[in-house]
């Protein structure tokens, strides 16, 4: 047994919580001292410490932390959850051969997420053995052919899913996607698929295209900010920065969050010594609004119901108009049955659905009217919703009413979650190609190539269920936990003849087995890469469409780890044989795979040369140079009602008990299924992750006080039950009717059909729960 074993608050039933209060500010000392303790914890802190000062830097690595964009000046370009993503990965902890040895497959099942990837770097390629229940060391060559003899048995390509999360380097998402097509399918399910799924839905139709239309520099010209649904004091602290100096330059902040998050209030820089040292801080937002879960749509409308109202006073007394005619006129579509539609939505209805008063929405909206220059950015408080898409377009709508994109310190920003998420649909990871991609690629490796749309990860997951797929190749990720409905999707995994994991840490994906399974251990960001031809580096697209080299310089744990490149080009390889592609050169010299690149997609022309460019190149933006590639070849306002209903007012109905909207959402501590450690900071909450946020209102009407077990119980149109025990009380300032609690222990609750229109994103942060006290003792 690791000494771990005993010492990890998750395994401690009697894991006693010291109350904390949440701070004052976020950011600041507090912060330094969380780096250096993972540092240290990593137990290689000379080596991570270098890795800090390469981080994000020119001829260093692309932090695998977020996709935020890096700055052009400062020694130091890393934030604290950043040096944890890095201190994480560059461990010399090991899962290799003789842990598997050690512990059965049954026996690891038992285990939390958190002591399963505290186990450290998988080492070698495994196969799981049925007969002895455990993981057994196999030859690499061996694994490829299985994998092969796998894919070739099955009776159509469309039974094989491969999945990818967003931390895969473009070159590796490239050769995985151009091997998944010529073996015959477009099945790419990937993790965008349940994060920024509606942002890419909603910004194709509207303006054209799927990313967002600022860039970094943008954020020291704009007049004002909108922030909806996101917490970048944890989940993107290097925006904080960007925040930060920007209301410090007198650009007016505005908050939307259904929760306080304490970074958006108050923030410190860690590199400022003043508010390192003292209790100063820059106040960031100047107008914090916390709407209802899923009531972004309704307030945003309200806003522009406001300027609408406005507008007619305006002009009615002879004045200019407030809206910008201009821009409406020569780049939009649609316009006046927006209008009508906007007048149609009565102020209660906006009121109630969104939670806030109309006083409070006619404030952001004067703030919205007073700045000539306006950037909204979103995350996951926004797209992971029924209505996501609905609510993005409506965004959109806002901004074209006074011209805000297209203008320097103007646009729209979705804020991109895993580091290379973006870059990895631009190369190709993506369901449903355009016939313009596949017509290219067929080109570069002359072999007709699929055109039918494949499954994202709601369709590959109902495949495995209905046994119609039978393989699942992971390039990353932990899908097993990642994904909604726990119980479904592990019997999905579990229904597979192969899944094979290309990984860095063991996680729960490596433990749903069918018949057959293999980890394929991979080296990461922080790490040289040595192949034929000599050092390698990758390249990843931050969320700002800035495209830049990661190079990384810690030697390896292990030398049977390989790239995910080579992984990926053996398994191609073994599977295809060389007659059209010739997958070993791809290996030996990364810049051929660039160059394939450079053919296929033209804003990568002369890739490999454009990256000596310091802080790499821009891919460019079509919406942001008034350009509109969508069908109307217009930006369009897109005209959609208010949801009649949010979920739980419609589960209500037939309801004795009181329901409640639940958000799952990640601590301080996390990186998605990743967790660090069992503190979330900036919420006050210490050696907790089992907690449930309510309102004190909500709680006295239950009969519930601080501290005290529930089982959380989500409702939804079957008769299967979703329940998570053992979660504790915390009362939080926190809208009524809604609660939060942290992803992944609460995805068990999320009914795998409970998806977004037209996005397919499971609606994680709005599930319909009622709550019952249990016994105080902790469930375990
Ligand atoms: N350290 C760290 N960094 C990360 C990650 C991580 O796990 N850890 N994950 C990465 C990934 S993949 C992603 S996608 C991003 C995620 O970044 P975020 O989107 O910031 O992540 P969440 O924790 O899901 O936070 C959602 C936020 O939206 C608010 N919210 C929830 N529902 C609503 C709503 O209906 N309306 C409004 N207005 N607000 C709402 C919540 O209160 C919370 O503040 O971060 C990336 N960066
Ligand atoms: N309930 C609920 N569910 C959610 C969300 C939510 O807010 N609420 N958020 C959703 C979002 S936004 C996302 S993006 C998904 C995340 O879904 P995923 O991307 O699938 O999950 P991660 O937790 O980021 O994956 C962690 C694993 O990736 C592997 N890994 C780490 N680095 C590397 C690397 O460099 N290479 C390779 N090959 N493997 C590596 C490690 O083995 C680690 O265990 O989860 C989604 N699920
Ligand atoms: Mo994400």
């Amino acid at each position: 047994m690791s000494s771990l074993e005993n010492s990890t608050p998750a395994h401690s039933s009697h894991a006693s919580s010291t109350k904390e209060s949440k701070p004052q500010k976020a950011g600041g000392f507090s912060s330094l001292k969380s780096t250096i303790k993972h540092i240290i914890d990593s137990q290689q802190p000379k080596t991570n410490i270098k890795n800090l000062l390469k981080a994000n830097k020119d001829k260093g690595f692309d932090c695998p932390g977020c996709a935020w964009g890096d700055q052009k000046e400062g020694l130091l370009q890393f934030c604290e959850n950043g040096a944890k993503a890095i201190a994480w990965e560059s461990t010399t902890k090991k899962a290799d051969t003789q842990f598997f040895k050690k512990h059965s497959v049954s026996y690891l099942k038992k285990q939390s997420d958190y002591w399963l990837e505290y186990q450290g770097r998988l080492t070698e390629p495994l196969r799981y053995n049925s007969a002895t229940d455990h993981y057994e060391e196999i030859d690499w060559q061996d694994a490829f052919k299985l994998i092969a003899h796998y894919l070739t048995q099955l009776s159509s390509p469309d039974q094989a899913e491969f999945y990818t999360s967003g931390r895969a380097s473009n070159e590796a998402a490239f050769i995985y996607q151009l091997f998944g097509r010529m073996y015959g399918t477009n099945n790419f399910p990937d993790c965008s698929n349940m994060c920024h799924e509606a942002s890419g839905v909603a910004l194709n139709e509207s303006i054209g295209i799927g990313k967002g239309t600022v860039t970094l520099e943008d954020f020291d010209h704009a007049d004002a900010i909108f922030v909806f649904g996101q917490n970048p004091g944890t989940n993107h602290p290097r925006m904080m920065n960007a925040l930060r100096k920007s209301s410090r330059a007198g650009c007016k902040i505005v908050s939307f969050n259904n929760l306080k998050e304490v970074a958006l209030e108050r923030f410190a820089s860690p590199q400022d010594p003043l508010e390192l040292l003292t209790p100063s801080a820059t106040t960031i937002s100047h107008l914090y609004l916390t709407p209802k879960l899923g009531g972004d749509m309704a307030a945003i409308r309200g806003i522009c119901k406001h300027i609408f109202e406005k507008n007619e006073q305006e002009m009615s007394q002879g004045r200019d108009a407030i809206i910008n005619n201009n821009f409406i006129e020569q780049h939009t579509l649609n316009f006046d049955k927006y209008y009508q539609q906007v007048i149609n939505t009565s102020w209660q209805k906006i009121e109630q659905q969104s939670g806030l008063s109309k006083a409070q929405l006619l404030n952001a909206a004067e703030v919205y009217l007073q700045a000539e220059r306006v950037i909204c950015t979103w995350a996951m408080g926004i797209t992971q919703h029924k209505h996501s898409v609905a609510t993005i377009q409506e965004i959109v709508n806002l901004q074209l009413l006074k011209g805000n994109i297209g203008k320097k310190g103007a646009g729209l920003c979705p804020v991109r979650g895993h580091s290379n998420v973006q870059g990895n649909r631009t190369v190709g990871i993506n369901e449903k190609p355009s016939s313009d991609f596949i017509n290219a690629l067929t080109h570069l490796v002359d072999k007709p190539l699929p055109f039918t749309s494949g499954h994202n990860v709601y369709h590959a997951l109902k495949a495995l269920l209905n046994k119609s797929s039978k393989v699942i190749i992971c390039l990353g990720g932990n899908i097993a936990a990642a994904a909604p409905d726990t119980e479904q999707t592990l019997e999905a995994l579990s229904n597979s003849e192969l899944n094979v994991q290309i990984s860095t840490k063991l996680n729960r994906s490596h433990l749903a087995i069918g018949k057959d399974a293999l980890i394929l251990p991979c080296i990461g960001r922080t790490e040289l890469d040595i192949q034929a031809s000599g050092p390698q580096h990758i390249t990843v697209e931050d969320t700002f469409s800035m495209v830049h080299a990661s190079q990384g310089n810690v030697e390896p744990l292990s030398s049977a780890q390989k790239s995910e490149i080579a992984i990926v080009a053996g398994i191609a390889q073994a599977t295809l044989g060389n007659q059209h592609v010739k997958w070993q050169e791809l290996t030996d010299n990364y810049d051929v795979i660039r160059d394939m690149i450079s053919e296929t997609l033209p804003e990568f022309s002369d890739f490999n040369n454009r990256l000596n460019a310091p802080g790499g190149f821009y891919l460019g933006n079509s919406a942001a140079k008034l350009q509109w590639l969508n069908k109307a070849k217009k930006a369009l306002f897109s005209v959609h009602t208010l949801p009649e209903k949010l979920i739980t007012e419609h589960f209500q109905e037939n309801k004795k008990q009181p329901l409640f909207t639940l958000q799952t959402l990640r601590s301080h501590d996390q990186y998605n299924t990743t967790v660090y450690g069992l503190n979330d900071r900036y919420r006050g909450v210490s050696n907790e992750r089992n907690v449930v946020f309510i309102n004190i209102k909500d709680a006295k009407k239950l009969g519930l006080d601080e501290d005290d077990i529930v089982t959380i119980t989500s409702i939804w149109s079957d008769d299967k039950k979703r329940s998570v025990s053992g979660f504790k009380i915390k009362i939080y300032d926190i809208p009524q009717g809604n609660l939060a609690a942290y992803y992944p222990e609460t995805n068990p609750l999320v009914p795998l059909d409970s998806i977004g229109d037209r996005s397919y994103t499971p609606t994680s942060k709005a599930i319909a729960v009622m709550l019952e006290k249990t016994a105080n003792e902790r469930i375990i």
